[in-house]
């Protein structure tokens, strides 16, 4: 039978040092390391997710360097998703305080085709670690995400593997929900489809160029 086939664009946001990457790479790879090496400018990843018998969905990852935070690319790498993952530290309460920001400066940079906000799910990463703040009241977090207009919210750890999975499903699910609605996201794809890969396209360095060139003229 033949598949049905989606490709969803993902964006993947929060602070410096919340663990972007290092979920993405949990995800997609099956790998952690305690290492921080800075993401610059953004970064892709592809996963490809046999979701039932006659559907096949391409998640492109879009890791956005916390470095960005609000700053004038976001418009660009923001355009044309369809889900987002907003990540904060548990061990962290301030990177907790920005989230707000960061689904202010999504939301008002970006919505789907209809109009709507861009599915959001909220990722309390680093939950290996003991926390602190808010985030361990259950019942303010589930509030909190009412009232700010997430899907969902989890506990995540990219270094133990924790509710990696469960976070995409989530995402995909009320992704498919829209699409049900809208049938709006759906493309053509022809590559082997079977395959995890990384891509290595990284626009930060033109994005720079651009944004020097820019400066320079007038
Ligand atoms: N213990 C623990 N450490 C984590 C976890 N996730 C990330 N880290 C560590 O936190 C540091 C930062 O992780 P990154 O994934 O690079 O953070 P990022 O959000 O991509 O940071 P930027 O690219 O600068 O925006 C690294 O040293 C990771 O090893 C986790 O779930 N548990
Ligand atoms: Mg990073």
């Amino acid at each position: 039978m033949e598949k049905r086939e989606h490709l969803f664009k993902i964006l993947v946001i929060g602070d410096i040092g919340c663990g972007k990457t290092s979920i993405i790479k949990s995800y997609v790879h099956n790998f952690f390391s305690p290492n921080y090496r800075a993401t610059i400018g953004v970064d892709f990843a592809l996963k490809v997710l046999n979701w039932d018998e006659t559907t096949l969905i391409r998640l492109q990852l879009w890791d956005i360097s916390g470095e960005e935070r609000f700053g004038k690319m976001n418009r660009v790498y923001y355009k044309e998703a369809v889900g987002c993952m907003i990540i904060f530290d548990v061990t962290q309460p301030e990177t907790f305080e920005n989230v707000w920001n960061w689904k202010q400066d999504l939301d008002s940079k970006v919505q789907l085709p209809n109009g709507q906000p861009v599915p959001c799910v909220l990722l309390a990463n680093k939950c290996d670690l003991p926390k602190v703040g808010t985030v361990n009241n259950k019942s303010y977090m589930d509030k909190y995400c009412v009232e700010k207009g997430f899907h969902s919210w989890f506990e995540t750890s990219a270094k133990e593997n924790i509710n990696v999975d469960n976070v995409a499903k989530s995402l995909v699910e009320k992704i498919l929900e829209n699409d049900k609605s809208n049938n709006i996201y759906s493309h053509e794809d022809t590559e082997d489809p079977n395959e995890t890969i990384d891509l290595k396209i990284n626009p930060s360095n033109k994005d720079k160029q651009r944004e020097q060139r820019n400066a320079r003229c007038c």
